[in-house]
């Protein structure tokens, strides 16, 4: 079986989204790349390796020529769509995938199941596998990923077999995967496990997250898990392993040397002269506890009055998952303490909390990472978080100082170069920002540079081409241990 074609491998991704949302402007499709975190881990890879990318464009369309106008509008990105009606792909994406399962994954409790989400959610991934299995040769690598196809791997290989293909199949998950007696919480616990124990390797963010999850098919289906980074079920041996998601730190490095970027930042530097400046960049997500953020940010603004017009927070909320009710109701709810904070600390100079409910240009991000003394990050339970590594890979001149919540992934590499506090404890946030602020310039550069250090060796492209080459070796010696 050979996995490369002229030297190039015959590699597809899967996930739920593209990496470009389609648009219909004036009947003609327009693509848009897309941010978060699933596009900036693999973007990083696509410098060294082709692959195709399959997954819902984010539009309907029922008309075959506007499909084939879709389609034709993709290729330049090597991007295939699935198309999905609409009413179906929101069951399946804000339905259960992201009002059931992803809860679940992050530990959120009170999570109610209904089946009708629950067989959207199976029929997107029977439609996946449909659509995958027609275009991958004998040979191609599939990698599929995240929460939304964990049944995916079960379908494809049952399909393949029909067809009689025989295709590695890889799948990383960049949520956290929680404890076993929390993943009970969910019904249909056992089918998605089942789904992905098809997989020939599995990847997780951590180490804790792959021990989660070995617990759980050790106790919830009938598998062997006493021997370390393999799980044996129905007389298959499954790879799972920690790879370590990254960033790729040139472009930010390469983007920080652009005249328009440099200028922006002198403006912003000369705006806040005198003024200590903390930025925060997240998804507007329960996880990533924006709530504990700015209670945090108000006890700390109480604990210091000397820092009056000192000190600026400046919160990035990207909007996400608008058309889920709890996200609804928690932008309600940042607006209205953004507003009481600084109505309560305002002075006739300014206000300290600068709260955007927008995404920003690449260039302005990049320049807001080099400007601020500290970075807030407050996930109250979160796959990775690459924000902490982008914010490292834009401070090797100012050697900020990253704040980072104890339950980000990233917490399990960067707590010794960071300052790691409990997001539910004010006081702790509040003491962190603090020693962050006044934190000693051979302090902050030993820190930069352990995390600097880790960010490089730590890739996006190197994530990916490990995984692959994994994946691509345990198809062709299946016998080597995992
Ligand atoms: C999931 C997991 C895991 C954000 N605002 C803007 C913007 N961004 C970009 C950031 C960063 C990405 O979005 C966010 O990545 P995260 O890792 O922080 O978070 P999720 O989107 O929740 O990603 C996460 C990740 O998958 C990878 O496995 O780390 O735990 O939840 O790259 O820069 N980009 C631009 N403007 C913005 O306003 N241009």
């Amino acid at each position: 079986m050979s996995s490369t074609n002229n030297g190039k491998r015959n590699l597809i991704i899967v996930s739920n989204r593209l990496p470009v949302s389609v648009k219909r402007v004036n009947d003609k499709f327009e693509s848009i790349i897309s941010s978060g975190g699933l596009v900036t881990s693999l973007s990083g890879l696509t410098k060294s390796t082709q692959f195709q990318w399959f997954g819902w464009p984010g539009i309907e369309v029922r008309d075959s020529k506007d499909r084939a106008d879709v389609e034709k509008s993709l290729e330049e990105h090597n991007a295939v769509p699935i198309f999905l009606d609409s009413t179906l792909a929101h069951e399946h994406y804000n339905g259960f995938s992201n009002r059931i399962l992803w809860p679940i994954l992050h530990y959120q409790s009170g999570v109610t199941f209904d089946d009708g989400p629950w067989q959207a959610y199976r029929r997107v991934n029977e439609l996946f596998a449909d659509a995958v299995v027609d275009s991958a040769e004998s040979g191609t690598l599939i990698w599929v990923h995240d929460y939304h196809l964990m049944l995916l791997p079960e379908l494809l290989r049952d399909r393949l077999k029909q067809r009689g293909k025989s295709c590695p199949i890889g799948f990383s998950l960049h949520t956290p995967f929680p404890a076993k007696d929390f993943w009970r919480n969910l019904p249909v616990r056992t089918h998605l496990i089942e789904g992905l124990l098809s997989s020939d390797l599995i990847g997780f963010h951590t180490d804790e997250y792959k021990q989660n999850f070995i617990d759980t098919c050790g106790s919830l289906v009938d598998a062997r898990t006493e021997i370390p980074n393999q799980i044996q079920y129905k007389k298959r041996l499954i790879c799972v392993g920690k790879f370590v998601v990254g960033i790729d730190p040139q472009k930010f490095t390469d983007t920080l040397q652009k005249p328009e970027v440099q200028e922006r930042i002198r403006s912003l530097k000369e705006r806040y002269k005198g003024v200590k400046v903390i930025v925060g960049v997240d998804r507007l997500d329960h996880i990533k506890g924006l709530t504990q953020k700015l209670n945090g940010f108000d006890a700390f603004l109480d604990d210091h009055p000397e820092l009056q017009n000192k000190v600026v927070l400046i919160q990035i909320a990207v909007p996400s998952r608008e058309d889920v009710k709890e996200y609804k109701e928690l932008e309600t709810e940042l607006c209205t303490l953004a507003g009481k904070i600084n109505g309560k600390h305002a002075t006739p100079e300014g206000t300290p909390l600068l709260y955007m409910h927008r995404s920003v240009p690449f260039n302005e991000l990049t320049a807001l990472y080099s400007v601020a003394d500290v970075c807030l990050l407050t996930s109250t339970r979160d796959g990775m978080n690459l924000v902490a590594f982008e914010y490292v890979a834009c401070q090797q001149n100012r050697h900020g100082v990253l704040v980072l919540s104890e339950f980000a992934g990233a917490a399990s590499f960067m707590t010794n170069g960071s300052i790691p506090f409990h997001p539910a404890n004010k006081t702790q946030m509040s003491e962190a920002l603090y020693k962050a602020l006044n934190l000693p310039e051979d302090e902050r550069r030993a820190k930069h540079e352990h995390l600097h250090h880790f960010i490089n060796a730590n890739t996006s492209a190197k994530w990916g081409e490990t995984f692959i080459e994994k994946l691509s070796a345990r198809c062709r010696r299946p016998e080597d241990p995992c």
